[in-house]
């Protein structure tokens, strides 16, 4: 009988080799674990954790013999950690495997935002550059001052990213890290204030919810611009609109979003804006480096060596 859960909606190979690999059960989200038999539910030791439905002490609680929760992705806010430890179960991301994808991805956003790269495009298209002549002039972005809000490793990669643009580099994080003289602010208020454009690189759940406040947008200022590439809760998004609707701060990039994939309909009228699909990590070759580190911990689990990536 199967040891092995998969739940999210995986793309054919790695759904495939989940199968492969463990003879794997795969159901779409949480709620379907109640329609599956007892039996098979008491089987299960490990799951295969994939999208952000909140997994919690109540679906635990399903799986009656869980000892590991493998999660496909470096994030694991939709996972209730601390009722994982209660219960006696390991919880594992896939941390590093991801972070020059997302990287990339928020550097593109910036230059794109900045450089208004969706207009222009369509200037091209819609035949106006021949008949109404050159686009308005950009702002000029290498040699500016760059904030990370968060500096782990995917804020690390994002500012050596930025270092290349000659950027000047300011960060906040919980404590001081050793960097090549970036400065580090302890208030994020201060680090808003003292860069034109803020990278958000915060890991989600509820320590960090609404992190970026009012406050700290305003703080940002009129030539301001937020890039986010974390979870959409760490952004106060109501203060985040509001700002970007009265000119409070110049732009926004966003590859995540409360509530997505809904995504506010106010962001949809904004030309300011760059908006993604929370596609920071979906490359064919960084999607099967994260499932194979998922399936590694689940396969180092279930042979009673030491996981790879443990969170708890
Ligand atoms: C998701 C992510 O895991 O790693 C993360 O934290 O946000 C993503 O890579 C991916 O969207 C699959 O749910």
């Amino acid at each position: 009988m199967t040891q092995t859960l998969a739940i999210g909606r995986y793309n054919p190979a790695d759904r495939a080799a989940l199968v492969d690999t463990f003879g794997t059960t795969v159901v779409c989200k949480p709620s379907a674990l109640a329609e599956l038999g007892s039996d098979l539910r008491a089987g299960i030791l490990a799951v295969a954790y994939m999208g952000h439905h909140a997994f919690g002490g109540a679906q635990m609680d399903l799986l009656p013999n869980l000892q590991v929760i493998a999660n496909y992705g470096v994030g694991f806010d939709a996972i209730d950690v601390a009722a994982a430890s209660a219960r006696g179960i390991k919880v594992t991301n896939t941390p590093d495997v991801l972070n020059d994808d997302v990287a990339d991805l928020a550097i593109a956003m910036w230059l794109m935002q900045g450089r208004q790269m969706r207009a222009a495009e369509a200037h091209v298209r819609s035949g106006d550059w021949a008949k109404n002549g050159p686009v308005p002039l950009n702002r000029k972005l290498s040699g500016g001052a760059a904030g990370i809000m968060g500096m782990g490793r995917i804020g690390r990669d994002i500012a050596d990213r930025l270092a290349a643009f000659k950027m000047d580099i300011h960060y906040h994080a919980r404590s001081k890290k050793a960097t090549p003289g970036w400065t580090y602010h302890a208030d994020p208020a201060e680090l808003a204030k003292a860069v034109d454009f803020m990278f958000v690189a915060l890991v989600g759940g509820p320590e960090t919810e609404k992190y970026v406040s009012a406050e700290v947008i305003k703080a940002l200022g009129p030539q301001g611009v937020i890039i986010n590439i974390s979870r959409g809760s760490v952004i106060d998004e109501e203060a985040l609109l509001n700002a970007l609707e009265s000119g409070e701060i110049a732009g926004a990039g966003l590859d995540v979003f409360v509530g997505e994939p809904q995504v506010n309909p106010r962001f949809l009228g904004l030309d300011n804006v760059v908006l993604q699909p929370h596609q920071g990590s979906a490359t064919v070759q960084t999607r099967a480096a994260m499932a194979q580190l998922q399936r590694d911990n689940i396969a180092a689990h279930l042979r009673g060596a030491d996981l790879l990536t443990p969170v708890n």
